[in-house]
């Protein structure tokens, strides 16, 4: 909690006697009121952001609204997965960068968006399936969080992956075809690359207590009680001319769970309601102690995915409109102040010794997490350094008579039944002493009862 500047808390002569202002709530007075978007929101730890294209950034208007009014900012494509490795293992990352070279000249926030997501794939993932494609994601989700190690605020690490409707299931795809457990490999692969960088989950029609967002609800629970990095969830609230009822009561039960959360795609079809809608989730947020920010899905009406609806603060030619004001105004009303938090698990890494050019390789361990039902499991194998760097390792795990392996993931297998070796992929054979690195595999039957061993070399 942080005591809001002396300066920021003014209470009007004729309610000072009746008020009392809680330390962490920043009351924001005409006088100090903001008059730009991210500065507001920042008055309560907060930010206000804006999704932006690499494209548009040579247009004087547009960069002139961003510079002035936005304290974030988030990739509309840039970063997602056809953008970064349009073929498999050459990443590109011309555009990305573009981006994130804006948001650091504005001393802004980054929000990376997003590692995967079912749709804007690379036609080549598009084919693949089974181990080939989680061994694909999983090195993509590696490469371009490494790629931006240390410089994004948060990732859309899984983008959409719940099911519309009311089944408060998984969307089916590709990548939920690799296993149940392709969300939690993802956001471990995340944090292993970028510790820093917060990890969400970001959706759409979660804006309210629904099946959906209560499937995601129950996601995130779980993911908390077993440990699964997760550190935010994003609700993308692209809005028609209504905002449900229980908006901030959804927020505030995810945030109940202990994960920061964030508007992050925020559009309001134009209508007579369009100012109110977007000043109730403006208040949403604000009320919300771990609501974070608010991003917007773009600029100016004209710069929108939603052609002719203009949903947007600015209209086409770049003035502020109605429900600009109104965003200003809940934003410049306060709030409790954002206890802005780091990542929860970020691994500690022991003072290490820099590596020789081909060092020897030290002794690591293996422990194993299953998760079974009944006639299949889903093993995650945690591979841990000993106090010198491994430079390649395989692990050792027997398994029951009448078990197979069917699936891995960031590990090579040398058989599929018996005593089966599991060797590291390229990316991930070279451990940091005291560091560990995980893969997984999916199988039939019972799983490993005995715990693995591992040889570094
Ligand atoms: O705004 C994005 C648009 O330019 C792209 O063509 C589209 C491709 O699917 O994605 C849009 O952004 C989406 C975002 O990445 C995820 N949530 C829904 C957004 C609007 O479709």
């Amino acid at each position: 909690m942080s005591i809001p500047k002396p300066g920021r808390v003014v209470l009007l002569a004729s309610a000072a006697a009746a008020v009392v202002v809680a330390a962490s709530v920043a009351v924001i007075g005409p006088a100090d009121a903001a008059s730009t978007l991210g500065a507001s929101a920042a008055q309560t730890g907060r930010y206000f952001g804006a999704a932006i294209a690499a494209g548009k950034l040579g247009d004087g208007t547009y960069t002139g609204i961003l510079n002035r009014e936005f304290n974030s900012v988030t990739p509309e494509n840039e970063m997602k997965w056809d953008a970064t490795e349009p073929s498999q293992g050459r990443f590109t990352f011309t555009n990305g960068d573009r981006i994130l070279n804006q948001g650091i000249s504005m001393g802004a926030k980054i929000r990376g968006h997003a590692l995967l997501w079912h749709q804007q794939q690379p036609s080549w993932a598009q084919g693949l399936s089974g181990s080939a494609l989680r061994n694909a994601a999983i090195n993509h989700v590696t490469q371009v969080a490494t790629h931006y190690k240390g410089k994004i605020y948060a990732w859309d690490v899984v983008n959409e992956a719940f099911a519309d409707g009311g089944s408060g299931g998984r969307r089916d795809s590709n990548l939920q075809r690799t296993g149940n457990d392709w969300i939690e490999a993802a956001f471990r692969a995340a944090r292993a690359a970028d510790p820093a960088a917060k990890l969400c989950y970001n959706d759409y029609n979660t804006d309210g207590v629904n099946a959906k967002s209560t499937g995601v609800y129950n996601m995130v629970r779980d993911f908390k009680s077993r440990g699964v990095p997760i550190d935010c969830v994003g609700f993308q609230s692209h809005l028609g001319t209504s905002i449900p009822g229980d908006y901030q009561a959804n927020l505030q039960r995810f945030a109940d769970l202990g994960v920061e959360v964030q508007i992050t795609e925020l559009d309001v079809a134009q209508g007579g309601n369009q100012a109110n809608v977007y000043a109730a989730v403006t208040r949403a947020c604000m009320a919300v102690s771990r609501c974070g920010g608010i991003t917007v899905w773009g600029i100016r009406d004209s710069d929108s995915w939603r052609t002719g609806e203009n949903p947007l603060l600015f209209d086409s030619s770049g003035n502020k409109k109605a429900a600009y004001t109104s965003v200003l105004n809940a934003l410049n009303a306060g709030g409790p102040t954002n206890p802005t938090t780091p990542p929860t698990t970020v691994p500690t890494t022991p003072p290490t010794t820099s590596p020789t050019s081909n060092p020897p390789s030290g002794a690591c361990a293996a422990s194993i997490t299953l998760n079974s039902w009944n006639g299949g499991y889903v093993a995650n194998i945690r591979v841990t350094a000993g106090s010198a760097a491994v430079n390649g390792w395989t692990v050792t795990v027997a398994l029951p008579s009448g078990s197979a392996v069917t699936n891995t993931w960031s590990a090579t297998n040398s058989a599929t039944t018996g005593t089966v070796s599991f060797r590291n992929v390229s990316y991930n054979g070279q451990i940091p002493a005291g560091g560990n690195a995980e893969f997984g595999f999916q199988g039939t039957g019972a799983g490993p009862t005995a715990t693995p061993t591992c040889s570094a070399g």
